[in-house]
């Protein structure tokens, strides 16, 4: 078996904010085929799409009219057949969101499904109210509202762990998984080289009682990482999966190690590996929204565990669902460029399959938002409505919701300083970020200095190196400020990776396996002696 989906590197792309080719101010998939050359320069070996079905657009895709269509703000399938086959021309293999734990309400399958009497009733979750007419449990969404929406039409509530737009399928029912099978096959046969699976871990329900109360997601001990996904799971491998050269990366929403070892570990045969997010909340309460202070000690130690921890990881920093990291754990302002090599260094030395987001590559920064009125995101608006609520004030909220929102990584792609930074001529669906006249894809690819060409040599570094890529993991050091960790291929070699995460300079033991020699740097040091600058990133080679 070749190791392709462990060498290549993946490149997200967020299609509405990639590239626009007809003015409308919505990225298209014409666009990313005229782009496809840029992603090869980069390095990129695998395309992960975020949905292009036909969809009303809810949630931007993640509500599936029809899996087997295109939305036409995208284009069409003939465009899609074009960009699998341009991409293979260019050795760079596509693999496909898969949103199976839900569908849109406009659906055939569900606009069938709200008649009671109808053959496919059963591939949603109805319930009946209960005792008092109240929905059938205390269950909330992602979204922050009721999971549950009353359909006047048949006199029952459907289940919704995300928007009501957004109904549950129902695993129960052996014809779903079927259906997901062909669905499977349907992409595959067209060229896909693989699935991302969206919130995977949440497809099995395995009792409908009431959560335990929270303020958020509430009943989730039903429906996160439930015994009954694996069988699934296991089942998709078998029948379909197996017989293509393809991977899956599972999406695992509340995930701890335990549950993404039972998901991915290789000899279970269910996913090839899982996306968690422990990594990216070092610096908040319980999970998102809720602030606190950073700690780098903090981060090395969530790293070491689950680098240490999978038989492989797929590491990733950004999403369409998270924050720019250079804004998150970097700093945005006077050690932008640095700051943003510093996390390009951590991501390239770590140990997985390497999953970067469009604008990563030129550190792009979160939106520049002032006004809750600029936002599109569902999520960021049920949440302000949720806090709202409970009488946050304004200024609370918008503290908590600006670093957090999910359209701070979902504004469109900087390419150029000219109108539209080169995204598009029109009117953008989402706004632009006023940097782009100085952070842009252009500037950064002629300039040798800059994060995109950092991103290029490092993806070149990691691509020679079977130590970056399988070398074991341990940490090193760390405090408030520094981590430092090894990899190693015993008897073969060994590197350190020290990165100085605040705007102080700090010195740090210099002895045993944090001497070496400086192999990459983002200060453009000779030799190392303990002593780091600001936001400083060196990797050594220790033997
Ligand atoms: O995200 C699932 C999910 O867990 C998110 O709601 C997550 O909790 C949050 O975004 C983290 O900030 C997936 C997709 O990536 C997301 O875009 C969709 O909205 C969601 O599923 C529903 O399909
Ligand atoms: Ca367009």
């Amino acid at each position: 078996m070749s190791n392709w989906w462990k060498e290549r590197v993946v490149y997200q792309i967020y299609p509405r904010s990639f590239q626009d080719s007809n003015g409308d101010g919505i990225g298209d998939i014409p666009g990313i085929i005229s782009r496809l050359d840029e992603l090869r320069e980069l390095g990129v070996g695998i395309i992960w799409l975020s949905p292009v079905y036909k969809s009303p657009d809810i949630d931007n895709g993640y509500d599936i009219s029809d899996y087997r269509d295109i939305n036409p703000k995208f284009g069409t399938m003939a465009d899609m057949e074009q960009l699998f086959a341009e991409a293979a021309r260019r050795d760079i293999k596509i693999i496909m969101d898969l949103v199976i734990n839900h569908t849109s309400d406009e659906h055939e399958w569900f606009v069938h499904s709200r008649n009671k009497d109808s053959l496919f009733r059963d591939y949603y979750i109805w319930k009946p109210a209960d005792e008092d007419g109240n929905p059938p449990n205390n269950w909330t969404t992602f979204f922050a509202e009721s999971a549950w929406t009353f359909d006047p039409e048949s006199e029952e509530y459907y289940l919704h762990l995300f928007h009501e737009k957004q109904p549950d399928l129902n695993f129960r029912n052996p014809k779903v998984i079927e259906e997901v099978k062909k669905i499977m096959r349907f992409w595959l046969e067209k060229g896909a080289a693989g699935f991302r699976c969206d919130v995977i871990n949440l497809i099995w329900k395995t009792s409908f009682d009431d959560g335990i109360h929270r303020l958020a997601v509430c009943g989730r001990e039903h429906f996160v990482s439930q015994e009954g996904i694996h069988e699934i799971l296991r089942e998709l491998k078998r029948d379909v999966l197996d017989h293509y050269d393809c991977f899956t990366v599972g999406e695992s929403a509340l995930v701890n190690l335990r549950d993404a070892k039972m998901l991915s570990d290789t000899d279970r045969n269910e996913l090839d590996m899982v996306f968690y997010f422990d990594h990216l909340q070092v610096d908040r309460v319980v999970e998102k929204y809720m602030p606190k202070k950073f700690r780098a000690d903090k981060l090395l130690k969530v790293l070491t565990k689950w680098q240490q921890g999978l038989d492989w990881n797929a590491f990733y920093l950004e999403s369409h669902d998270q924050p720019r990291i250079v804004s998150h754990y970097g700093n945005d302002g006077e050690y932008w460029e640095r700051s943003a090599k510093l996390l390009a260094t951590m991501q390239f030395t770590m140990r997985g399959s390497m999953f970067m987001y469009q604008g990563q590559e030129i550190g792009m920064t979160n939106f520049d938002f002032t006004e809750m009125s600029q936002i599109d995101d569902l999520e960021t608006l049920g949440v302000d409505e949720l806090l709202r609520s409970v009488r946050v004030p304004e200024f609370l909220r918008k503290k908590w919701i600006m670093p957090c929102s999910r359209d701070n990584s979902r504004t469109p792609m900087q390419w150029n300083a000219g109108p539209g930074a080169g995204f598009t001529t029109g009117e953008p669906w989402l706004g632009i970020n006023k940097n782009y006249v100085n952070i842009n894809y252009e500037e950064q690819r002629q300039r040798a200095g800059s994060i995109y060409n950092y991103y290029r040599n490092l993806i070149r570094l990691r691509a020679s190196s079977e130590t970056f890529k399988y070398g074991d993991f341990a940490p090193v050091y760390s405090d408030k400020k520094v981590i430092a960790y090894t990899r190693t291929t015993h008897g073969v070699e060994q590197y350190t990776v020290i990165l100085n995460f605040s705007s102080d300079s700090v010195t740090i033991p210099f002895e045993g396996s944090m001497v070496g020699t400086v192999a990459v740097t983002n200060i453009g040091r000779k030799t190392y002696d303990g002593s780091l600058s600001p936001w400083e990133a060196v990797v050594l080679k220790v033997w």
